[in-house]
């Protein structure tokens, strides 16, 4: 339990070619990938994801990045990875990033920030279900 995390390469990334850099950072990192797909959300499935921010200032252009391009949703299963796998992205704003973190070396700006993860395990659980489903889904989470 609680060893599973969401991870999406976001569409700036996969747009700037850096998906695969992006994915050995991750596997090295010690991560195990459970489920892996690329889709193009749409304007609906892009605001049941971020549900959460609805309403807040930047939710509209947060709704246009994601939908802007192809983005590759990965299932992640590692000892503690919800707080293991946002060590490894760095804060928000890649300003504020670590160095050698994903967004330090990958983002842009607070906005076109290379990819995402989940910040509880409650969350990460969800996440994983809004992209994978059946059997791919209790592979994931078996029993
Ligand atoms: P997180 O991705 O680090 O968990 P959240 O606060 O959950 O950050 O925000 C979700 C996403 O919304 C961010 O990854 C980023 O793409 C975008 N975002 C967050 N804050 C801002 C902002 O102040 N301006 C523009 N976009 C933002
Ligand atoms: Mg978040």
């Amino acid at each position: 339990m609680n060893d599973k995390t969401l991870a999406i390469i976001k569409p700036d990334a996969v747009n700037d070619k850096k998906a695969g850099e992006i994915i050995t950072m991750i596997s090295q990192a010690g991560f195990k990938i459970k489920a892996m797909r690329l889709v193009k959300l749409t304007k609906e499935s892009a605001e049941g994801f971020y549900e959460i921010h609805k309403g807040k200032a930047f939710f509209e252009e947060l709704i246009d990045y994601m939908t802007s391009g192809p983005c590759i949703p990965i299932a992640l299963e590692k000892e503690n990875a919800v707080e293991d796998y946002r060590k490894l992205i760095g804060a928000t704003d890649p300003a504020k990033a670590a160095e050698g973190t994903i967004r330090k070396l990958f983002a842009r700006n607070i906005q076109f920030n290379a990819v995402h993860g989940s910040d509880s395990d409650e969350n990460a659980k969800k996440e994983i279900s809004y992209f994978f489903s059946g059997k791919e889904l209790l592979e994931i989470y078996p029993g």
